[in-house]
């Protein structure tokens, strides 16, 4: 089978519920891996911006990356799109020889709108000569035959309307041909003879349709004049009367042996529910919703890669990806988190390293590589550092996020203090945000001892509004806990400025008692100096479930 190369795609792409960094390192990433020369790489998120972020991307006025519901495999991504087609009216001597050609096995018909009147498999073209009860009546057309036979038209009479006659032979003696005839109607019969005169004088005298004259010999003139008289359209064959014969019932057109009875695939069916589909037929086409082909699956497509690469950042857990990432070609990670389940069946570049962020390291990319950074590019991953650090002041900050600061704010124009705190001022209200998405837009789910408890994080300026808040967020907190079966649901405030936190968390007494926090108000616990849930309040939570539980 004839195999097509399809295009490929691949995307840079952050985890579920992107945050800042996510967003900007799969921005960065993707235009350094254009600039040097990859194509068809596009940056791509897995969910909505939040308000930081879309704060970020109108500043520097940059395209938000492209919104992937999912990337499982869909019928539009594994289709063949340069297909051999043929038009409804192409003999089927035409479409044999491009199957022999092509190496193909199946074949869709097309009308004039590109919409499929049927498929036309080997097998399909083998049952029609295999049966002999209607292979001597044959539907076609002047040009099919003129053209499948290579024959010169003498008369014609048919003006361009569809011909369907009985062929019979003219190896006959006369009367036999004439008791053969005499049952027809003269006009729906043609006749194919070599140089016999008797027989041809009979067949024009009868007023038969369609005289072909076998082994390239003309007719006499008299008779011609006489089959004008009697409206008989000649053809003459260079062929002898058995290929003559074989070959006109191969100048039917492809569309009389299409029953319409064909499977179909639309472009956004998923590739994974299209095999039993395939089980018993050659190929499926893929048709839009007018109806016009699109392309054409067969079993090879499915065995080959979908053509959608994925470039993860910002996370390297299969169950932090879009989903249909752990089917997808995941071509290269970075990341700078834990190391979870990833495996894949080739190597490849695998960057996995302690920094604050991942933006950082996409940075050091085109810092390293003499890649030259446009100005909203070295700002927008300013950005991915600072919202990721905390303005460099959380806990994970290494040094090599300060020094690529220093080389970034160069190359933006822009003072890392001043940028950091306009992105943290103009998206710190608590109050704006609102305590459904001050909760949920970064609400991970840990475990212990076989217990769940889920820690949100917001940052703020002041504590004020949070007090003003409070109960609204507790009940988000108790809807989180329900959701997602927690036995504590927590939020983590850090005041960016003064460089502390509190936890606001409800959840069994039991947990609550042994926080170990100082309590300031109920419910709310006072984390001096903590701003990183990741390395600060997840493994105390940790270390408190192990001991109680
Ligand atoms: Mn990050």
């Amino acid at each position: 089978m004839k195999q097509f190369m399809k295009k490929e795609i691949t995307y840079v792409i952050g985890h579920k519920n992107p945050d800042t960094d996510s967003i900007c390192s799969a921005i960065g990433l993707a235009e350094l891996k254009i600039a040097e020369g990859s194509k068809n790489v596009v940056a791509a998120r897995a969910g909505d911006l939040n308000p930081q972020t879309t704060f970020i991307l109108d500043y520097f006025k940059v395209q938000p990356p492209r919104f992937l519901p999912d990337v499982h495999a869909k019928a539009k991504d594994i289709m063949s799109v340069d297909i051999v087609k043929v038009s409804h009216d192409t003999p089927l001597r035409k479409v044999m020889e491009l199957m022999r050609q092509e190496e193909i096995r199946f074949i869709p018909v097309l009308d004039e709108g590109g919409r499929p009147k049927g498929v036309l498999t080997l097998m399909d073209l083998a049952k029609r000569y295999i049966e002999t009860e209607s292979s001597q009546e044959i539907t076609t057309s002047f040009k099919n035959i003129i053209e499948t036979l290579g024959a010169t038209s003498i008369l014609d009479f048919y003006n361009q309307s569809e011909i369907t006659v009985s062929m019979l032979i003219g190896a006959m003696a006369e009367e036999s041909f004439l008791s053969i005839i005499c049952g027809k109607n003269p006009k729906e019969c043609s006749l194919i003879v070599g140089d016999r005169a008797d027989i041809q004088k009979k067949a024009i005298e009868k007023g038969i349709g369609l005289l072909i004259v076998s082994g390239g010999f003309s007719p006499d003139a008299a008779l011609i004049d006489e089959a004008k008289k009697n409206s008989v359209s000649i053809l003459v064959s260079p062929y002898d009367t058995a290929t003559t014969a074989l070959l006109l019932r191969l100048s039917t057109p492809a569309c009389k042996l299409c029953d319409g009875q064909f499977e179909k695939a639309s472009p956004e069916d998923l590739a994974d529910d299209l095999k039993h589909r395939l089980a018993n037929v050659s190929g499926l086409t893929v048709l839009d919703e007018n109806g016009v082909m699109q392309g054409v699956i067969t079993k090879s497509n499915l065995l080959q890669p979908s053509g959608t690469n994925l470039i993860l950042v910002d996370h390297n857990e299969l169950s932090q990806a879009i989903d249909g990432a752990d089917k997808a070609n995941i071509v290269e990670v970075v990341d700078h988190h834990r190391i979870g389940d990833f495996r894949t069946s080739t190597p490849i570049p695998f960057i996995c390293e302690p920094v604050g962020s991942t933006s950082t390291l996409v940075s050091e990319f085109y810092k390293r590589r003499n890649v030259p950074i446009k100005k909203e590019i070295a700002g927008l991953l300013l950005g991915g550092v600072m919202s990721d650090t905390v303005i460099l002041k959380s806990p994970t900050t290494t040094e090599r996020d300060k020094d690529i600061v220093k080389w970034l704010e160069e190359q933006s124009g822009l003072d890392h203090k001043k940028f950091g705190s306009e992105i943290f001022a103009a998206t710190s209200s608590l109050k704006k945000r609102g305590a459904e998405a001050a909760v949920n837009s970064d609400y991970k789910v840990f475990e212990a001892k076989g217990k769940k408890f889920g820690v949100g994080q917001v940052e703020t300026i002041g504590f004020d509004e949070f007090f003003e808040v409070k109960a609204s967020l507790m009940e988000e907190l108790d809807k989180a806990m329900k959701k997602k079966g927690v036995v504590l649901s927590a939020l983590l405030i850090t005041d960016i400025v003064v460089e502390t936190s509190l936890l606001l968390a409800i959840g069994e007494k039991e947990v609550l008692f042994n926080l170990n926090y100082p309590k300031v108000a109920e419910n709310v616990y006072e984390l001096k100096n903590v701003l990183s849930r990741k390395k600060q309040v997840v493994p105390h939570l940790i270390n408190v479930f192990n001991e109680i539980y």
